[in-house]
């Protein structure tokens, strides 16, 4: 086998044991690595209905065969585990040196399990793992602690760790590395938190597995050299992902006041060229030539890195218009290691709680100095409110009541991402068909949708977004940044190329959509699992306030989405996937992609079709 080192390292934080476990060709060919090797290790191993925070949680790091390899922008890495924020699967994909050391070190994942007894770093250093007394790193921020990692053992250490909410089990807290990549949305970094493991820091010196690395090296310069050459990649540099503040803008869909419209008048203020004005550099992950992090300085004169969806969610969804403030939020949310989106998102569901006065608080929209207050109560889970909100939105909106479940901007628990859906409603079903809930990582299918045509609900959407889902799971089990793909046109065809030049297989793109297919199913079962006889097509359904509450400015004034049809699309999806009316994969399409076994284990929890 090339390509894959072979090896998952298993640690156990109860047992303070390490121990390598190999996995064969056949493992590494079925689910090929990242979010696949992720999907089917938590489904072996996980029984249903077990409490995200105990120690029978695992806590995955994946890798792929093309990750941390010299092509462009392949230094990403998968964590995952059941989530504490929905209840269901769990992941997200951060870029970091950790991932290319891990490969280096002689592993494609590490699988934690167990509960460490008091706070702990591990340290995995080619064959050695240590577990370090981490008690000196509880309670400090992550930017602190990678600094301190990385000054004891070396500055070429890979160090991924959990801030403050992490600790504190805050319910969508993630995991940060170098300074501005966060990874782990639905609550990743809790869980880690939840086994007292502060970081894990790595260090590899061996060679990266392939069955040309000629070929490979030749391939990989080859296609950094194209990226340089795309018509884009120029205006890329300068503003990044923030570039899509004056498209939402100009589309009607940036989230504005809780989701509540499209078009923010403060959004120029916000935006990429407002943005470049305040730049001081960039930054990225490992093997990247996109470097798509923009450092700006926030109110404090501190670096802060800000993207797209990390302002969309501080700024115009609270309401605030100056990017300093927003940069100084994004930067807490940072050190605190608080997943940005899902920090934004409740904020703007808190404030419009408190205009309508279903909480005591006055909590004013564009209020910084009360944001700064709620995120430092949250990470701290102190105080009823910073409780309240650590749990997440839906959990807010059941204690708050009224009719706020209406305006909860999240689906199965995971808050919504930077796009309010009134006049996408293929965005919308991407969003109520995601893998972990609300995200745009598996089908950004909303700038396909706008130039196609926003009004209909017709099946060439749906097909649009099956599509889209295959090809980023693709990203999610090679596993490289999508971006080269999806912002500067790097065509999709280098990838079989790669993988054949990495692992010797000859591999065409629908080999690659059948494993996404299958990890994507996969995933539907693990979800189904949890939730049992629950499970049904509502869990798939979008936030009322898109039905509901038509936007009142911008070019669309008026729009909202039409229910009857949504949920028409959504059976036409669920079809098309070979899931039945319930939105669970029948008993055939699981024998057609493999999944016999699982069949069998989710038949003992609702009844299949055949
Ligand atoms: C991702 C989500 C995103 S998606 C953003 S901005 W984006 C937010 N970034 C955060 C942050 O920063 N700090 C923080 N405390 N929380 C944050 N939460 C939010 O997390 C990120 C890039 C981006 S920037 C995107 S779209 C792409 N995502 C990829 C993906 O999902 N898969 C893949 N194969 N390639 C991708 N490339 C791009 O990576 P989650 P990163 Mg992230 C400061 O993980 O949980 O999915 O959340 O990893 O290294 O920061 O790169 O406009
Ligand atoms: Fe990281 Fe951006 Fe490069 Fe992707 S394009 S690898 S997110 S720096």
């Amino acid at each position: 086998m090339h390509g894959w080192t072979g090896n998952i390292l298993r640690v156990n934080l109860t047992k303070k044991k390490a121990i390598a476990q190999e996995f064969d060709a056949d493992f590494a060919r079925t689910w090929m690595g990242g979010r696949g090797f992720a999907a089917k290790i938590l489904w072996d191993e996980l029984k249903s209905g077990i409490d995200a925070f105990s120690a029978e949680n695992r806590l995955i790091f994946a890798a792929g065969p093309l990750t941390g390899v010299s092509l462009p922008s392949s230094g990403k890495l998968v964590v995952a585990a059941k989530s504490p924020l929905t209840g269901g699967y769990g992941d997200g994909n951060i870029g970091t040196w950790a991932c290319v050391m891990m490969r280096k070190a002689g592993y494609d994942a590490f699988v934690f399990e167990g509960k460490a007894e008091k706070p702990t770093v591990v340290k995995v250093e080619d064959d050695a793992t240590e577990f370090l007394d981490g008690t000196d790193y509880w309670g400090r921020g992550v930017f602190e602690t990678e600094k301190e990692l990385k000054k004891k053992y070396g500055n070429v250490t890979g160090v991924v760790s959990i801030g403050k909410a992490g600790e504190n089990r805050v319910r969508y807290a993630n995991m940060i590395s170098q300074e501005g990549r966060g990874g782990g949305r639905p609550g990743i970094g809790a869980v880690m938190g939840s086994k007292n493991l502060k970081a894990v820091a790595i260090k590899g010196t061996k060679e990266l597995p392939a069955a040309d690395i000629k070929e490979l090296k030749k391939l990989g310069l080859e296609g950094y050299k194209e990226i340089l050459t795309k018509p884009n990649y120029k205006f890329w540099k300068r503003q990044g992902t923030v570039s899509t503040i004056e498209w939402c803008q100009e589309n009607s869909c940036l989230p504005t006041r809780n989701f509540r419209e499209g078009v923010f008048d403060q959004a120029d203020a916000i935006g990429g060229f407002a943005m470049e004005k305040l730049k001081i550099s960039n930054r990225g992950c490992p093997q990247c030539n996109m470097t798509c992090g923009n450092v700006i300085t926030d109110v404090d004169n501190k670096p802060a890195e800000v993207d797209y969806e990390n302002i969309a969610l501080l700024g115009s969804n609270i309401g605030l218009g100056n990017l300093k403030e927003v940069a100084h939020l994004n930067r807490l949310c940072d050190d605190y290691g608080l997943d940005t989106i899902s920090m934004g998102n409740i904020i703007g569901f808190i404030m419009e709680a408190s205009e309508k006065k279903l909480v005591l608080e006055k909590i004013e929209w564009g209020d910084f100095e009360k944001a700064k207050e709620l995120i430092e109560e949250v990470a701290n889970n102190k105080s009823n409110m910073g409780a309240l909100l650590a749990q997440g939105v839906r959990y807010a909106s059941e204690k708050i009541g009224k009719d706020s479940k209406n305006w909860a901007m999240h689906v199965k628990g995971l808050e919504i991402s930077g796009y309010t859906c009134q006049t996408t409603p293929a965005m919308a079903l991407a969003y109520g068909t995601a893998a972990s809930g609300a995200h745009h990582k598996d089908a950004w299918v909303i700038s396909w949708e706008i130039k196609h045509g926003r009004e209909s609900y017709d099946e060439t959407k749906v097909d649009k977004i099956i599509e889209l889902q295959r090809l980023r799971s693709m990203f999610e089990a090679l596993t490289t940044c999508r971006l080269p793909w999806v912002e500067v046109g790097f065509e999709i065809d280098w990838y079989p190329r790669y993988l054949r030049a990495a692992t010797g297989l000859t591999m065409t793109l629908e080999d690659m959509h059948k494993i996404a297919d299958r990890t994507y199913t996969l995933i539907r079962a693990f979800w189904v699992r949890e939730f049992g006889k629950q499970w049904n097509s509502s869990m798939d359904m979008v936030p009322n306030r898109w039905f509901t509450d038509p936007l009142t400015k911008g070019s669309f004034k008026g729009a909202k989405l039409d229910r009857t049809k949504y949920e028409s699309m959504l059976q036409m999806y669920y079809h098309k996937r070979g899931w039945d009316k319930r939105g669970i994969p029948t008993e055939s399409s699981l024998r057609r992609l493999g999944l016999s076994n699982v069949a069998k284990e989710l038949s003992k929890y609702v009844q299949l079709t055949s």
